[in-house]
């Protein structure tokens, strides 16, 4: 099992499409196994963007993500970081395929809806950040009939 940290940005809440959101990812059939409502400081966006510390979007990019409440999810499932990139779809709302919640919901270059973590060792890394206090471990029975437990549920 993989975990990865979505955020709904404050565009998805303030546009009334968390739940739409939300909904996309349960029923894909990933394990919600963090979530809150909260509103990033300055310096969790600052430590969450470092990498982007140099880029010309970044101060827009800190102002927005800090403008207005956000959700921190994390999520659970047998390869959850590539599943989430693949149904956030491209960066910007303008260029994301139809079918994406970006390519579905989105129009902006900047206010682009939800982030998802680009790696494995960045969700750790995320996850370390939105959730210090750690994740809620617990058994979804549903899981039996997502995955074949006689197969991809072994081990
Ligand atoms: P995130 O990190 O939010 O999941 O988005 P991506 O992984 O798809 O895209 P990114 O890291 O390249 O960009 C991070 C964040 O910056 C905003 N942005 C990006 C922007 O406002 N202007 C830009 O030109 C770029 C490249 C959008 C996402």
């Amino acid at each position: 099992m993989e975990r990865t940290l979505i955020l709904f940005k404050p565009d998805a809440l303030q546009r009334g499409l968390a739940g739409k959101i939300l909904n996309r990812f349960e029923e894909k059939g990933l394990k919600i196994v963090g979530m809150k409502l909260m509103q990033m400081s300055q310096e969790l966006a600052a430590e969450h963007y470092a990498a982007h510390k140099e880029r010309p979007f970044y101060a827009g990019l800190v102002r927005f993500m800090t403008s207005r409440p956000i959700v921190a999810l994390a999520l659970e499932g047998i390869g959850a970081v590539a599943i989430c990139r693949k149904m956030m779809g491209k960066t910007f709302g303008c260029d994301a395929e139809p079918g994406t919640i970006r390519g579905d919901f989105g129009m902006s270059r900047s206010y682009n809806l939800i982030h998802g973590s680009d790696s494995p060792e960045a969700a750790e890394r995320e996850l370390g950040l939105f959730f210090p206090e750690g994740i809620v471990a617990y058994d979804l029975d549903a899981f039996c009939w997502t995955y074949d437990p006689e197969d991809e549920l072994k081990g």
